[in-house]
């Protein structure tokens, strides 16, 4: 066999059902870019490489499994540098592989070396793991325990440098293995562990499911669906977990932003928690809307790491283990136990159907420009059927909390680290998951979409029609209102730092893609059926009032409280 390291690599990709590669190919990486295409692998060269991560991180949401970016030698690893900070914060299991010379470059002692860093340190602060394949023997090793890291406890990001002298060696290797053989790859519950819970879940009388966004980045909709089935309660989405599982969608309510969610909080007196951090967005499950009757309150948390245990908050019945083992042993639990099933629960999902039918007409109409609310509402409510929702911007994402009208089964933003530019790339990755089965449509800000606007040539050249609807304040929305509760006064620099003649439908069309300007609010979602029915990707452009935008946004109270705990 004379397989060189660049294609043993994608071997071990291949054996976790990772055929996806992000980059841009420059002599390191330009003959693992052709073996990967020559094996079946699609190939995505961005327009920067921050954004080839994202679009690694968003695969990786939409399929349970690692996505895989890389970074030329010297500027391309520059590049990936702050795309690992931002995955390492939101948890994401991408692998970053690194160029480099070859080894005798980093202790030669010399000033003004070309095109050349000690890259390992810079991913210090961000990565699980960091590997550099220094004999082309350590292959395996290296990249397995990248594989291990990222995917066992908390999910994360890990490097992976291969330097240009061990690329192409060709050294024997044994046969591929099977994630099995390297890794854990299920960890249920203890047996007393899960019969505790199954105690306190017969002993409760409102149980609430607090559902986060593992839940979906392991892809274990389903499995949650049959256990708030089984306890016949409502569901709680944190603010990464915002999606809607298909069969529950009606009894499932924002932590926070919506009254049914706030009652069954208050009202509980037991947590099952899945899929979350338990992090500031849900006040640590104990402060503000937890407060009244915490210390009676008990609480079951479904976690892969044995560290996050009673960090946040007291747990009654932490259950180690993977949430895709661990629900369903919930789920068989229950089958021969009698559970009452809450009374509550139907007024609850009137309440926040009344309350969102009256948000919709609430939302001001006939102006022009646009009211944000308006603007929201309209798009979400021609949101395509089981379309993925991809959200980016600062005052847009805040008023689509509160608005939306569209129940998606996947919505990916960038929620714990609040990363703008995010949103087109995500649209990109995710929409190479699901291929044609599913739309995709992104919802952003405009100064967010500026970030990456680059990759709608990406979209076009890789045939992705993904649907971005652009909020066009012309300006950093969400900073303006800041800036003007912080100064009482407008900022030239927030308020007015680009062009209002700026046309996004024209830059759209120059990429080759669809592009629509839409000024009035009842030609949006014909605009959006217009721009699916077009087959390609599309832009379309709706100036907001910038003065609503800044000013208006709902429940900014709650929004705010997030960083108060
Ligand atoms: C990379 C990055 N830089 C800066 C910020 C701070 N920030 C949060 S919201 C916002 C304004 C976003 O403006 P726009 O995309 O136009 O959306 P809008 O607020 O108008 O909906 C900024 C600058 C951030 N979250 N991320």
């Amino acid at each position: 066999m004379t397989t060189a390291v660049y294609e043993r690599i994608l071997q071990l990709f291949e054996a976790e059902g990772i055929k996806h590669l992000f980059g841009i190919p420059d002599p390191g990486f330009v003959h693992m870019a052709a073996a990967a295409e020559g094996r079946g692998w699609t190939v995505v060269a961005p327009h920067h490489e921050q954004a080839g991560a994202f679009m690694a991180d968003a695969w990786s949401r939409m399929t349970g499994k690692p996505g895989v970016c890389f970074g030329t030698q010297g500027p391309g690893v520059a590049n990936l540098a702050a795309a690992a900070i931002v995955a390492a914060k939101e948890n994401s299991p991408t692998i970053f592989l690194g160029g480099n010379r070859g080894r005798e470059a980093e202790h030669r002692v010399r000033r003004g070396k070309i095109q050349y860093i000690s890259q390992p340190r810079l991913f210090e602060a961000s990565m699980k793991y960091i590997g550099v394949i220094e004999y082309p023997e350590q292959t395996d090793d290296v990249v397995h325990e990248a594989l291990r890291r990222a995917q066992t406890g908390t999910p994360g990001p890990v490097y992976i440098e291969i330097p240009a002298h061990v690329l192409h060696a060709t050294p024997d290797w044994k046969p591929v293995p099977a994630p099995a053989d390297y890794r854990l790859t299920h960890l249920a519950a203890s047996a007393p562990m899960i019969a505790a819970a199954l105690d306190l879940i017969v002993a409760a009388e409102r149980p609430i499911l607090l559902v986060g966004h593992g839940t979906f980045t392991a892809r274990a909709h389903d499995k949650v669906s049959a256990l708030a089935l089984a306890l016949g309660c409502p569901i709680i989405q944190t603010s990464g977990g915002t999606a809607f599982i298909e069969g529950v969608e009606d009894r499932t309510f924002a932590y926070g932003f919506s009254p049914s969610a706030v009652e069954a909080v208050d009202s509980s007196d037991l947590v099952i928690a899945v899929g979350t951090e338990l992090g500031e967005p849900v006040h640590f499950g104990q402060g503000r809307h937890w407060a009244r009757g915490d210390a009676e309150r008990k609480w079951i948390y479904i976690e892969r790491d044995p560290l996050a245990i009673g960090v946040n908050r007291r747990i009654d019945v932490p259950l180690v283990g993977d949430l895709r083992d661990v629900v369903p042993q919930l789920v068989e639990g229950m089958k021969d136990k009698k559970r009452v099933l809450s009374t509550d629960l139907d007024r609850w999902i009137r309440a926040e159907a009344t309350l969102k039918a009256e948000l919709a007409e609430a939302a001001p109409r006939g102006m022009v420009p646009i009211h944000t609310a308006r603007l929201v509402t309209e798009a979400t409510m021609a949101f395509p059927e089981d379309g993925v929702m991809v959200r980016d911007g600062g005052a847009i994402t805040i008023f689509t909390w509160t608005y939306s009208q569209a129940r998606p089964h996947d919505v990916l933003w960038n929620q714990n680290l609040g990363h703008l530019g995010t949103g087109l790339p995500y649209a990109i990755g995710a929409k190479l998951a699901v291929g044609d089965s599913r739309p995709v449509m992104l919802l952003t800000g405009d100064s967010s979409f500026m970030f990456h606007i680059s990759e709608l040539e990406t979209a076009v050249r890789k045939q992705l029609p993904v649907i971005v609807v652009v909020s066009c304040d012309y300006a950093w929305g969400l900073e303006v209102g800041v800036y003007r509760r912080a100064l009482g006064a407008q900022s030239p620099e927030t308020e007015a730092h680009w062009s209002t003649g700026v046309r996004f439908d024209q830059i759209a069309r120059g990429f080759g893609a669809h592009g629509e300007f839409v000024e009035r609010e009842e030609e949006i979602g014909p605009a959006i059926r217009r721009a699916l029915a077009s087959g390609k990707p599309a832009v379309i452009q709706v100036p907001v009032d910038p003065d609503r935008n800044a000013t208006d946004a709902p429940n900014y109270a709650e929004y705010s409280s997030w960083a108060a705990y």
